[in-house]
């Protein structure tokens, strides 16, 4: 029997932070021997806020570099870049054309970003549909996403229907969005009441996966604690030390309660100390093939399997929906 399609997409702006790998990437390990999965990189959505172009190149070729580090296996995965297929703007325009002002006004994530700003990109509006029409040319079933892109696998699941019972065929699958359980939320360490995020502006506050040992150390150190002095799992009155013991557990397979037990009589100097090392750990060998990666031609030849692999998907879906719609000569 062959496999369900799942899709997803991480956008390069920035490099990946420990939360990121233990709430993103990680998980992708996974998928890649369950689904068949295809996995790009959404360059068109970044240029939605103002890029400075030759980072933007860099970042992407980081992010494809970071995922093969980790053991995504080009052999298994479509990985390709949004912007090298030109199918995906095509048929975001179509389903432009088939989405509302109304319902595209209510996206949270447009009302987040675009509340602080007085010049916002019309692309930062109408983004939504581009999000649907990478998902929707594939046919995908499945699309994991952090919960803030919930709203939008929905949208792309209503537009789907609406256009399916338009022109009166399942001319698209409806996709799920995979969000994952309560699982480990990484806390920024210079304020544990907010998540550990790549886009921060204080470079103390996330750890990142290319971060060599010394800052990670460093930045462990002055991880923001409490004045209590003793070692207990509470997130509410205690966020900080509860963070640190929730980042020993995921990354060293412990449950909670046995690394609770472990650390029992330390200090937090101690406790500090260990995540550093267990994170300094999982992350070398990731690090020594991310410096591999990116000097090598691997990169660019799973880049063009990718792209010629799924330009051919894309552009027989695009062809069909053209035609349905009633565009150019049938
Ligand atoms: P940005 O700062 O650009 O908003 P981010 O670091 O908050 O980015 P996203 O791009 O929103 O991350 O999410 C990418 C993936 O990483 C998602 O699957 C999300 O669930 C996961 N993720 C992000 N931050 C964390 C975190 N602190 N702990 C666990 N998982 C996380
Ligand atoms: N909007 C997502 C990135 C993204 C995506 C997608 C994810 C663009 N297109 C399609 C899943 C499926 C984000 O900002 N994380």
């Amino acid at each position: 029997m062959s496999k369900e399609r799942l899709l997803t997409g991480l956008q390069p702006s920035g490099a990946l932070t420990i939360g990121n790998y233990i709430g993103g990437v990680k998980r992708l390990l996974k998928y890649q021997d369950e689904y068949d999965t295809f996995l790009f990189v959404p360059d068109m959505h970044a240029i939605t806020v103002t890029q400075e172009p030759a980072l933007l190149h860099k970042r992407i070729k980081e992010l494809v570099a970071i995922y093969l580090a980790v053991g995504i296996d080009p052999k298994k995965v479509h990985l390709y870049i949004q912007s090298e297929n030109l199918y995906h703007a095509n048929l975001s325009w179509i389903l432009e054309c088939h989405s509302y002002f109304g319902e595209m006004s209510r996206m949270h994530q447009f009302k987040e970003k675009s509340k602080n700003h007085e010049n916002f990109t019309c692309g930062l509006f109408t983004y939504p549909a581009l999000m649907a029409a990478d998902i929707l040319l594939y046919d995908a079933k499945y699309v994991p996403t952090g919960a803030d892109q919930k709203q939008h696998v929905e949208l792309a699941r209503n537009i789907a229907d609406r256009f399916n019972s338009r022109y009166g065929k399942e001319y698209f699958v409806k996709p799920e969005p995979v969000i994952p359980e309560v699982g480990a939320r990484i806390r920024d360490l210079q304020d544990p009441s907010k998540k550990m995020s790549k886009s921060t502006d204080n470079p103390k506050a996330s750890v990142f996966m290319t971060d060599d040992e010394k800052s990670i150390r460093k930045k462990f150190a002055s991880a923001v604690t409490d004045s209590d002095g003793k070692i207990s799992f509470d997130e509410e009155n205690k966020p900080g030390v509860s963070n640190l013991l929730t980042l020993y557990s995921v990354f060293t397979g412990l449950k909670i309660d046995e690394v609770v037990a472990k650390f029992q009589g330390s200090g937090y100097g101690d406790l500090k100390n260990e995540v550093a090392n267990v994170v300094i750990d999982t992350m070398k060998p990731i690090q020594d093939k991310y410096k591999y990666y990116l000097e090598s031609t691997e990169i660019d030849e799973a880049l063009d399997e990718g792209r010629e692999f799924t330009n051919k998907i894309a552009k027989e879906k695009y062809e069909i929906i053209r035609n349905v719609v009633g565009l150019g000569r049938n």
